[in-house]
């Protein structure tokens, strides 16, 4: 007899970062996300929901309301990795995440298995915003290489880009290097962003804005470094603008703005048109952790940006993944393979909302 659900949580949680994160449009002092947790057949699976204010199309407030309206319906029905309509991007990814959990949990598979990866371990990566000094981002890449990290991604936007990223790249002349412009340029800056091939990034994440993907297509054609789409990938139409065109674009998946089916099938269209990568967002614990599952997955080839949660965050709902070698080790316990500390998110809890059958 398959197990129905029969309990739905939703706990919003605030965490504030270590340091505040950088980009070129966002400043991130603080993660306020909602964990969504369904019980069935005495399991639980966790998922979280946490969009990022300036980044993400919708907000922690407007999810909140859809996932309210959304988590009594899915009781009495078996856990469905697939979400129900009407709810946001980020929503949806964490109703979706919670699904996928529990019914790996009842299936006793780790998720990253049931999910189809290969290889419990995957290759960790470092994200660091922007630094006004170079002498102080020079500082801070080395500290992230001195904890193990073998990739690093930095932020960068008009005006500091070549010098800072020459900087890093003359301090550590061997280390696996990418850029992420975060949509701050436009096609007329084409100079500047063609004077980044001196740098040898591995490579360089959305330069131009979210629409504009065939300009995309006509830097890839003039660089060496390859080019990555992120904010491109969270609206309708890069697959179809991307189909033929043979440029060897790559996108950033990230599992907390798509359903686990959908991170499963867009592994599968690695080929010429485009190569995959999964991507974070600054996530607790919980959706880190679906991060790295998707991870291990074949298509997703191109490095990650996926850390520990401790190198950003202050303090954490959930106990994380081990880095060391510069991985993370996944491990073969069923589900996604980390647990929420009942206590530390008793105190970092701001609201809760509890659905019985
Ligand atoms: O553009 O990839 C991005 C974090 C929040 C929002 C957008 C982005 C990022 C990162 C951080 O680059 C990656 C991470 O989670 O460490
Ligand atoms: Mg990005």
């Amino acid at each position: 007899m398959t197990a129905t659900v029969e309990r739905a949580e939703l706990h919003e949680v605030a965490v504030p970062l270590r340091v505040p994160f950088k980009g070129a449009h966002i400043t991130v002092t603080e993660r306020r996300v909602v964990l969504v947790r369904l019980v069935a057949g005495g399991a639980g699976g966790w998922g979280e929901c946490g969009p990022v204010p300036g980044y993400s199309a919708d907000d922690v407030d407007a999810a909140w309301e859809a996932l309210a309206a959304a988590v009594p319906g899915l009781l009495g029905h078996p856990p469905d990795p697939a979400p129900p309509a009407r709810l946001t991007l980020t929503a949806a990814a964490a109703v979706s995440q919670a699904a996928a959990d529990l019914a790996a949990r009842l299936a006793g598979r780790p998720l990253w298995r049931a999910m189809g990866g290969e290889t419990g371990r995957i290759t960790a990566g470092a994200s660091v915003g922007l630094h006004d000094d170079p002498a102080a981002l020079v500082d801070r890449v080395g500290r992230e290489v001195a904890a193990g990290y073998r990739h690093v991604k930095l932020k960068i936007r008009p005006g500091h880009d070549l010098a800072p990223l020459a900087a890093v790249r003359d301090a550590f002349p061997g280390l696996s290097l990418a850029a992420d412009g975060n949509a701050a340029y436009s096609r007329a800056d084409g100079e500047t962003i063609r004077a980044l091939d001196a740098v040898d990034l591995d490579y360089l994440e959305q330069p131009l804005p979210a629409d504009d993907v065939a300009g995309h297509v006509l830097l890839a054609r003039e660089m060496q470094t390859p080019l990555v789409l992120d904010e491109s990938a969270a609206i309708p139409g890069w697959q179809e603008a991307l189909a033929g065109t043979g440029a060897g674009i790559g996108v950033t998946v990230k599992p907390g703005r798509l359903p686990w089916p959908d991170v499963v099938a867009t592994a599968k269209l690695d080929g010429p048109d485009h190569r995959f990568r999964i991507g974070g967002m600054l996530e607790l614990g919980v959706g880190r952790a679906h991060a790295a599952a998707a991870a291990t997955l074949p298509g997703y080839s191109l490095p990650t940006d996926l850390s520990p949660t401790s190198r950003y965050l202050a303090d954490d709902v959930a106990g994380g993944m081990p880095l060391a070698d510069g991985r993370l080790t996944l491990g073969e316990r069923p589900g996604l393979g980390v647990d929420v500390d009942p206590d530390r998110m008793a105190a970092a809890t701001t609201r809760k909302l509890i659905v019985l059958g």
